[in-house]
């Protein structure tokens, strides 16, 4: 399957959810008049564009209707493709792994699909000839590093762990030091999503950022927020809440195979300002997509 049938299979339950409600808006009306930007705007709020963005969209077409003298209504999805492909591009889409060794630290709250990424992007990196290292930096369930170490034995990347309730700051600096003695290119740390509360999980963040950039001040760092696009909008509320407490320099939004409300990705790119770096599409390890801005639109519309 090429990257754009995948995209359109992956994002199968939102497309039809669209074709049915945006097609009708783009095919029922004869002219681009405010009956027509109503719908429209109702139509990306139901399919989760947020209030918010929905409006910013629809009021930048406006705009571009005005100024280029649009008359069909199918000019106006072209230029609507346009606005939203332009939404989504708020920073670079591919990871910066520019160092050996470089980090992606791992952060989102429990059940999103942080462990599942995780292997997901082992696979990709060790595809393309990375040596990665898996960092079992949730110590909080036993449960979790095996879970870890399944992935790491299926991709192919080394891992480093610790017994149960260990500190995870010591997992890490076990786990830079030894990919700094294996030449790893990619370090990976999964951490805990399920602390008993806020102040907790900043300070167990905090403590790790602390040990990377001490013991590695000059690796490239990607901390990757994981979302469940299930979640909708209130995930948007979690991603703001992690925003302000770790730093986060990239997001992936998972399970958007078992939504019809995929317009989140675009809500989550234009209330943040952090690009979206990839999409999971479903459970396997082939199923995370590298981010691509005008390949989603154009599958969603
Ligand atoms: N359909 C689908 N399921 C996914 C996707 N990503 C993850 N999952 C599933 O979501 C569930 C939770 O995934 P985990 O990777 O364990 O989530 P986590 O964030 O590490 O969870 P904790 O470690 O408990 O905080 C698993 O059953 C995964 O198979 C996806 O893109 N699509
Ligand atoms: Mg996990």
């Amino acid at each position: 399957m090429g990257f754009f049938e995948k995209i359109k299979a992956g994002m199968a339950k939102t497309r039809a959810a669209l074709s049915g409600t945006l097609g009708s808006v783009f095919t029922g009306f004869s002219e681009i008049d405010d009956d027509f930007y109503d719908e429209l705007e109702e139509c990306l709020i139901l399919a989760d564009l947020g209030v918010e963005t929905a409006g910013k969209a629809v009021e930048k077409l406006k705009k571009t209707v005005r100024e280029q003298h649009l008359k069909q209504t199918e000019e106006a999805r072209q230029a609507l493709r346009e606005i939203l492909i332009d939404m989504l591009n708020v920073g670079d889409p591919a990871l910066n792994l520019g160092t050996q060794p470089s980090v992606i630290l791992v952060i989102g709250v429990n059940g999103v699909g942080k462990t599942t990424t995780i292997g997901k992007i082992a696979r990709q990196q060790v595809e393309a000839g990375k040596r990665v290292l898996l960092v079992a930096a949730d110590t909080f369930r036993a449960a979790a590093a095996d879970q870890l170490e399944i992935w790491a034995g299926r991709t192919g990347a080394e891992l480093v762990r610790q017994h149960e309730g260990a500190d995870p700051a010591a997992v890490v600096f076990d786990g830079i030091h030894a990919a700094k003695a294996r030449g790893t290119d990619v370090i990976i740390i999964d951490t805990a999503g399920r602390l008993h509360n806020k102040a907790n999980l900043m300070n167990e963040l905090n403590k790790i950022s602390r040990i990377v950039e001490r013991e590695l001040p000059d690796a490239a760092r990607e901390v990757l927020l994981v979302l469940d696009g299930t979640t909708g909008q209130n995930g948007l509320i979690q991603a703001k809440q992690f925003k302000e407490i770790a730093g986060v320099t990239a997001i992936a939004l998972t399970k958007l195979d078992g939504t019809a409300k995929g317009g989140i990705v675009i809500a989550v790119a234009d209330a943040l300002q952090i690009p979206v770096k990839f999409i999971g599409v479903g459970e396997k390890a082939e199923d995370l997509m590298p981010f691509e801005a005008r390949a989603f639109v154009e599958a969603l519309i």
